[in-house]
C-alpha cells in the first residue's frame, strides 16, 4: 500500500493527501515531520515532506506525486487527458507554486508562525511578488466555477492549500485582500472547504496546529 509521509499542518502535504482521498487510493499515512537525519534524507533528499513510498520507491515534491497518482491509479482524474488542457492545468499549479506559494512562504516566519519578524526588504520583494502571482492567477484561472473550468483539477488543490495561506500573509502584513477583485475565486475557495475530504484534513490540521505552532517558535528561539 502507498504510505504518505507528512504532517497535517503542512499546506504541501494536505495538497497530497486531498488528491488521494479525492481519488480513493488506499493509502497509510504516517506522521513524520521534515529533518536532516540520513534516515528521512535517504527517502527525502532534501529532508522535506511531503515524500509518498510505493512499492518502487519514494518520490518527493507534491507535484510530482500527484502526476504520479494520476499515472498509476484509478478513481477520479485530476488531470484532463487532453495534451494541451493538461499542458494548462500543470500551468496553473507551476504558476500558484512558484509566484504565490513561495514568495508567501518567505513572510511565514512571521505571519503565520509569529515567531519572528522578517527583515523589511524580504517582505518588500513578498508584497511586490505576491501582487504579481495574483495577477497572473486572475488572468489565467478560469474559476468556472473550478480554477481551469468545469471540473475539479490537480490546479485547484494547489490553489486550495496555496492561495489560503498567502491570503492570510497578504492580509497580515501588507493590508491586502488579494482576492478582494475576484468573487469568483472567493466562491471556489469556499466550495473546496466545503467538502468532506477538505472538511477532515482541516480538522486533523486544527487538532495540530497549536503544538507545531509552538514547537516551531521553540526552534526559532533556541537559533
Ligand atoms: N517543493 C516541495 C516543498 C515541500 C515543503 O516545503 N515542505 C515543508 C513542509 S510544508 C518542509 O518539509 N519544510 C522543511 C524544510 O524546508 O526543511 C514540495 O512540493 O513537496
Amino acid at each position: 500500500m502507498l504510505k504518505l509521509y507528512g504532517f497535517p499542518s503542512s499546506n504541501y502535504v494536505n495538497i497530497v493527501n486531498l488528491a488521494l482521498l479525492e481519488k480513493d487510493v488506499p493509502f497509510e499515512y504516517v506522521l513524520t515531520y521534515p529533518s536532516q537525519s540520513p534516515e528521512l534524507l535517504s527517502r527525502s533528499p532534501r529532508g522535506k515532506v511531503p515524500f509518498l513510498e510505493t512499492p518502487n520507491g519514494c518520490i518527493t515534491e507534491a507535484n510530482v506525486i500527484l502526476e504520479y497518482l494520476e499515472d498509476t491509479s484509478e478513481g477520479i482524474r485530476l488531470l484532463p487527458s487532453d495534451p494541451i488542457e493538461k499542458a494548462r492545468v500543470r500551468s496553473l499549479m507551476k504558476e500558484i507554486e512558484l509566484y504565490i506559494e513561495l514568495p508567501a512562504r518567505t513572510c511565514y516566519a512571521e505571519a503565520i508562525f509569529g515567531a519572528v519578524p522578517v527583515p523589511e526588504a524580504i517582505k518588500a520583494r513578498a508584497r511586490e511578488e505576491l501582487l504579481a502571482g495574483f495577477a497572473t492567477l486572475k488572468r489565467h484561472a478560469r474559476f468556472s466555477p473550478y480554477v481551469a473550468g468545469d471540473s475539479l483539477t490537480a490546479a485547484d488543490i494547489v490553489f486550495l492549500y496555496s492561495v489560503e495561506i498567502a491570503t492570510v500573509v497578504a492580509t497580515k502584513l501588507f493590508e491586502l485582500d488579494p482576492l478582494a477583485d475576484s468573487p469568483a475565486a472567493r466562491d471556489l475557495l469556499q466550495r473546496l472547504r466545503e467538502r468532506p475530504h477538505v472538511k477532515s484534513i482541516a480538522s486533523r490540521q486544527a487538532a495540530e496546529w497549536p503544538g507545531f505552532i509552538a514547537a516551531v517558535r521553540a526552534k526559532y528561539q533556541r537559533k
